[in-house]
């Protein structure tokens, strides 16, 4: 890495007095790079280049804008194998998983390009003969996003697609783990182009100290977090004084429910997939699998055969870090001790790395710690169930409200169990979640707010309504 630094007004900065941090390959444990460890001063100095940048941005054409955010799409596509290969180095995803993330995190700002030329008023019937109403599109101004570690580079182009097309401009503090995917997306969007101030990057490893220097800062008008409930809590906390707009896309605890007409085999190959990506760290992640008591031995031992066809380091990575892994133990010895059984996995692998093998669980019940907290790791517990009807109220028993998978040939029971799961999203029989099309997001303790579609890019604009007096 040539430039492990802050990106502010279009220039690379170290932090005064050269303090840094240290990221860490988490598959042995070494020490990657040190990146400047900004404080209140950066912080202040990029909330300053992006309120600078905000008023040519906004005014800057549609086609114009998109243009530069096409630019930059294709910048990530071009470098997408070595951004990949340091995404790998610091966050332990496999090269080929790294990579496809910068080019669908690519096509997260394609979509938002095309959105730029979309950016639609509404008129509505005037309150006299003589009166017009309008609601205009504006940006909400400048924007911080905070983002996590577990897709280095497309929860950034998530925040950022949107937030340029709509005309804002940002301030990004990436998660301390992963500075460095962050920072080779901020080479990739000036190699592209993009004016001074409009995009800015603080990496440091003092959120709490960001987040205050934000909050506190009346030009920051949103702030867009991806990250813990409990974060995202102390998040809204501190948004009050301010009154500033808020997105938090929060923790899951995603339910699948294998209903007995489902194709178990197909179920467990699509739960496999989705499971074990990105070592089960995915807000997305199947957490608590029921499955019908008619097809849950057929539907177990596919998925323990998925599970045992995976070689961790080589088709998935380690857990981010030592406390990630500790919880991820606690977990599994807690079901175990309660009664369940690990058909595959169940115990931390020896060697360097946070490694945690592809664990299948049969006999959980929902007392036991992984089905009341998100494991954030490779565990799939599996509970059997009997009772069709009781089963989606059971689902909807957590706090949670982001993703649920439903496995179903009945079409009036998709219907039904759809309506009735208290989830942002429902995926029913199999399908991609996160397409730049679909709006991502939860809701109740999962959060607030939508990413991607034409929803994503209202989340960063507000609606002036305008009227109009004609003086006839
Ligand atoms: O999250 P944190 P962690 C869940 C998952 C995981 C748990 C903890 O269950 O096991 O959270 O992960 C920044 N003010 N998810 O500890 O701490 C931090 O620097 C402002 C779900 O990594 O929430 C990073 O940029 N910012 C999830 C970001 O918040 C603060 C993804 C996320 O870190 C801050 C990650 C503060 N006081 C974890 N403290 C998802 N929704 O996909 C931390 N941060």
């Amino acid at each position: 890495m040539d430039k492990a630094e802050a990106l502010i007004g279009g220039e690379w900065h170290q932090e005064p007095g050269g303090r840094t941090f240290a990221v860490y390959d988490p598959a042995t444990g070494a020490a990657v790079a040190e990146v400047a460890d900004c404080g209140a001063e950066l912080t202040g100095r990029a909330i300053d280049a992006a309120a600078r940048a905000l008023p040519s941005w906004r005014a800057m054409p549609a086609h114009e804008r998109a243009g530069l955010m096409r630019r930059a799409a294709a910048e990530l596509v071009e470098r997408a194998a070595s951004i990949g290969a340091t995404m790998t180095s610091e966050q332990g995803k496999p090269l080929a998983e790294a990579t496809a993330e910068v080019v669908s995190g690519a096509d997260h700002l394609l979509w938002a390009a095309e959105e730029t030329r979309r950016l639609y008023g509404q008129t509505a019937p005037g309150a006299t003969a003589d009166n017009r109403i309008w609601m205009l599109p504006e940006p909400v101004g400048v924007v911080a996003g905070i983002t996590p570690w577990n897709f280095p580079v497309s929860m950034i182009t998530r925040k950022l697609g949107p937030a340029l097309a709509a005309g804002c401009t940002v301030v990004l503090k990436p998660a301390e783990q992963t500075p460095l995917s962050a920072i080779a997306v901020a080479e990739a969007f000036t190699a592209a182009g993009l004016p001074p101030g409009v995009f800015n990057l603080v990496p440091t490893s003092r959120p709490e100290r960001f987040a205050e220097v934000v909050m506190a800062d009346r030009r920051v008008r949103k702030v867009s977090f991806t990250g813990s409930t409990e974060v995202g809590r102390e998040l809204i906390r501190q948004s009050a004084q301010d009154v500033k707009r808020l997105s938090v896309e929060l923790g899951g605890h995603a339910p699948v429910l294998v209903f007995p007409d489902a194709d178990p085999e197909a179920a467990a190959a699509a739960v496999a997939r989705s499971k074990f990506l990105n070592a089960g760290q995915a807000c997305t992640s199947p957490n608590r699998i029921f499955a019908h008591r008619d097809v849950a031995a057929r539907f177990t031992a596919a998925l323990a055969g998925h599970a045992q066809a995976i070689t961790p380091g080589v088709d998935m990575g380690p857990l981010i870090d030592a406390a990630a892994l500790a919880k991820v133990e606690r977990h599994v010895e807690d079901a175990l001790k309660g009664g369940a059984t690990a058909l595959t996995g169940g115990a931390r692998l020896d060697g360097p790395g946070t490694f945690y093998p592809p664990t299948v669980l049969a006999g959980v019940t929902e007392d036991m710690l992984v089905c009341r907290e998100e494991t954030f790791g490779p565990v799939a517990p599996v509970i059997e169930f009997d009772d069709v009807e009781g089963v989606v109220a059971r689902a909807n028993a957590t706090p949670y409200g982001l993703t649920a998978y439903v496995w179903t040939s009945d079409l009036t029971r998709t219907l039904r169990v759809a309506e009735e799961l208290e989830f942002g999203m429902v995926t029913v029989n199999g399908g991609p979640l996160a397409p730049p099309q679909a709006p991502f997001g939860g809701i109740k303790h999962s959060g607030y707010g939508r990413e991607g579609g034409s929803l994503g890019v209202s989340d960063y604009l507000e609606y002036k309504y305008l009227s109009v007096g004609l003086g006839r």
